[in-house]
């Protein structure tokens, strides 16, 4: 194997035992080979430095920088979160411009790449993470760093159309282009990827199916992320949700777990929901929605409209449909334990997943892994989450089509045994065999494939 593994994210798990499928998966390829992890620590400095402080790990080195007030608000909440996030998810018309932010974006970029080039080696493989860090490996070329660079982008890659919104158009495929190994979550992202290259000049696609531009030649490939679904079919086990909630026997429920994103369809869910209860028939089960959203990014301005607006209809069909025993929409604004979420999961006859744009989307995993195998319930899923490309026995469903997916519930609600057998047990291979184990292993290999042969043209 070459070189180390050297792996960047915006926050390093430093405050305790990992949690969460990326980040206990990093953790444990970084625990088998040895390596560094770079990334924020989280706090606030008075001012910016060239210094990384060093988190003690046990089998692997943790290495931390510390942003200002002005960096988290440029860097993390501005440029990031409020200009390229909305960029990705087709919201172009929510981005928030503003030429100071950019430049505190690559202001933090550049610092990291100064820093880490005083660590690396040409024969180590850098794996970094997500949209913080577009321009790293640009910035790590610029300060001589020949090391095989790899990034992994977990949300959408944006459309064309919406890329020649961002006033940085013209830079943006030089720095896809400065990665050696580019992953995108599905096909679909990566033909966005060849659609942005096949309209510039200077850009070819190779017959080996690698990319060339300007004096640069690198891979944009599909690797769709996973879960642990053995561990957290496990975990689904462990407590019973229908307890936690006080159902009535006969009622049946449907859930939803998501950030509070407007990415996420949360306000079209609440409405189709609201539809399926204005048109049930006396033979259609009653349901309850428990929707589950934890607040996010709440000083990004974007984000503010989506807590009232979720309030507001959750309050107008509650208003409408509750009854002395009912309350059709339970509406939880906060983060809950794992444990707790996969019994809610495996408790739920639908996992309704309707976000309008998502790059893979776990939670739709997860539900399926929670199941009860002899009696699973039915999976709702967005044609716009990069996970439809991969289950495709699920119910598919348009989040823009308040009727449809109402339907969907309708049909979910009331399929027999043998059909929702059947759709689980193909969506359950998939999410056993595509795990997130599988999805480090694929990506580390092309690596590899890549360090390999770039180590040996260099001693040629
Ligand atoms: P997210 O946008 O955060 O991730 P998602 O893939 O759905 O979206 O992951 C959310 C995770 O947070 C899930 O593991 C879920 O269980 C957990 N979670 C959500 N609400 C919770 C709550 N109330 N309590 C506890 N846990 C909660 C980004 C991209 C996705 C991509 C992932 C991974 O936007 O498209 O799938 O990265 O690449």
């Amino acid at each position: 194997m070459t070189g180390r593994l050297i792996v960047v994210s915006n926050r390093v798990p430093s405050d305790g035992p990992p949690a969460g499928g990326l980040v206990v998966a990093l953790h444990e390829c970084l625990s088998a080979q040895g390596g560094i992890w770079y990334g924020t620590s989280g706090k606030i400095a008075e001012t910016s430095e060239d210094r990384l402080q060093d988190v003690p790990g046990e089998s692997y080195d943790m290495r931390t920088f510390d942003l200002t007030q002005v960096e988290h608000e440029g860097y993390y909440l501005g440029y990031a979160n409020s200009v390229l996030w909305p960029l990705c998810h087709r919201r172009a018309d929510l981005m928030a411009l503003n030429g100071g932010d950019y430049e505190t974006y690559m202001g933090v970029n550049r610092r990291l790449a100064r820093m880490m080039a005083r660590d690396l080696r040409p024969d180590d493989r850098v794996w970094i993470h997500d949209y913080h860090f577009l321009p790293l490996a640009a910035c790590l070329r610029a300060e001589g760093v020949t090391a095989t660079l790899g990034y992994f982008h977990h949300i959408p890659f944006p459309a064309v159309h919406d890329l020649m919104a961002l006033p940085e158009h013209d830079i943006f495929p030089g720095w896809i282009a400065s990665f050696d190994l580019v992953g995108l979550q599905s096909q679909r992202d990566v033909a966005a990827a060849l659609e942005m290259y096949r309209s510039l000049a200077g850009a070819e696609h190779l017959r080996d199916g690698s990319l060339q531009y300007r004096d640069r030649r690198f891979e944009v490939r599909s690797f769709p992320i996973g879960i642990d679904g053995e561990a957290f079919a496990q975990e689904a086990t462990r407590g019973s949700g229908r307890d936690l909630l006080n159902l009535a026997p006969d009622e049946r429920l449907v859930i939803g777990v998501d950030r509070l994103d407007y990415s996420k369809g949360l306000d079209n869910r609440l409405r189709a929901f609201g539809r399926y209860l204005e048109a049930r028939r006396d033979d259609n089960p009653r349901a309850s929605l428990l929707q589950i959203a934890p607040p996010t990014r709440e000083e990004v301005a974007a984000y503010q409209d989506i807590r009232s607006e979720m309030e507001r209809i959750t309050g107008k069909v509650n208003g409408l449909y509750s009854d002395l025993d009912w309350t059709p929409i339970r509406y939880i604004h906060r983060a809950i334990p794992r444990e707790t979420l996969a019994s809610l999961y495996r408790a739920a006859d639908v996992g309704f997943v309707t976000p309008f744009c998502d790059g893979m989307n776990l939670v739709a995993k997860e539900y399926v892994a929670a199941q009860n195998r002899e009696n699973p319930g039915v999976l709702i899923l967005s044609q716009f989450a990069g996970a439809a490309e991969q289950m495709a026995a699920a119910l598919i469903v348009n989040p823009y089509d308040i009727g449809e997916m109402a339907d969907a519930l309708r049909t979910a609600l009331a399929m027999p045994l043998e059909e929702r057998k059947e759709r689980h047990a193909v969506l359950l291979k998939g999410v056993l065999k595509e795990s997130v184990g599988h999805w480090t292993a694929t990506y580390l290999a092309t690596m590899e494939r890549l360090s390999t042969a770039r180590i040996e043209a260099r001693q040629d």
